[in-house]
């Protein structure tokens, strides 16, 4: 079989048209596993996360959410810490007040929220461990989202490592308290986002209603009153120590809004009040 491969390769006169097989392994570059991850709310007051988990080769990964509910949803990633377990970070999530002890799990990524109908994809490393698609989203009752069901453990084998190659983009990085955006245009971008801070950042992206502005929606941001005047397209959780992830967005003419809603560990106060958030113009 593999004698008529490399036989049609050299009619073609193309390697590039070759399957990843044929090429020296030197080369290989690994194509990002698909996860699909269907959120909505189910009937009698919960919500769910349908993940087709196949194994993600080579620990690269293509998080897909589609968001099939009626309300806003995300799928972050928790990734549970060596030596703890998935009940150890419901029990930590669970627990009142200030937990004991250090945090049983590091943000591994996975996706920001997207409104009603929209659908959202981050490819990033995935190394070996246990982990948790969460939502954080409140419902209408101010419980997290993760409380009614929106909790979907997951296992990934292979290797440990964090610095796969990721799709060609645009660098963009997020740190206290503050975004770079490269200089963007309309039509489809690859944004590749590094977390270059001491704390777990949002890239949360959000697309300004027509006749609204980039400060309308950080009020809203800020204060969740109203109708929002903005709708949220995705984007991705980044974790400190030099989390990367990226994801591809279709950008139109109008202003976008980055931002972030994480607590500052030391005071508290989230990020959006320290700063960041950010608006970037589409011409
Ligand atoms: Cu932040």
């Amino acid at each position: 079989m593999r004698k008529i491969v490399v036989v049609v390769c050299l009619l073609s006169l193309t390697f590039a048209a070759c399957g990843r097989n044929d090429r020296p392994v030197v080369d290989a570059t690994p194509e990002p596993t698909t996860i699909n991850v269907e959120a909505a709310e189910s009937t009698g007051g919960t919500y769910k996360f349908g993940v087709d988990a196949t194994a993600v080769v080579d620990n690269l990964a293509s998080v897909v959410v589609k968001n099939t509910g009626a309300e806003p949803h995300q799928a972050a990633l928790l990734k549970v810490a060596d030596g703890k377990t998935i009940d150890d970070l419901k029990a930590f999530l669970g627990s009142q007040g200030a937990p004991a002890g250090p945090p049983p799990f590091t943000v591994g990524g996975g996706t920001m929220v997207v409104d009603p109908g929209g659908s959202t994809t981050v490819t990033q490393a995935l190394p070996a461990g246990t982990y948790a698609f969460m939502c954080f989203v409140p419902g209408p009752d101010g419980a997290p989202h993760f409380v009614k069901g929106m909790f979907a453990p997951i296992t990934i084998t292979g290797n440990s490592t964090t610095s796969l190659p990721l799709p060609d983009g645009e660098n963009s990085t997020a740190t206290e308290f503050k975004y770079e955006l490269p200089s963007l245009k309309a039509g489809t971008t690859v944004l590749r986002v590094k977390n270059s801070g001491q704390q777990d950042h949002e890239y949360q992206l959000g697309r300004v209603a027509d006749g609204k502005t980039a400060d309308d929606a950080l009020n809203w941001l800020k204060t969740h009153q109203g109708a929002p005047p903005l709708s949220l397209i995705g984007g991705s959780l980044v974790g400190r120590g030099g989390g990367t992830n990226s994801f591809k967005l279709n950008l139109k003419k109008g202003t976008y809004v980055v931002s972030c809603g994480l607590p500052d560990s030391a005071d508290g106060k989230s990020h959006l009040e320290k700063g960041m958030f950010q608006s970037v113009t589409i011409t």
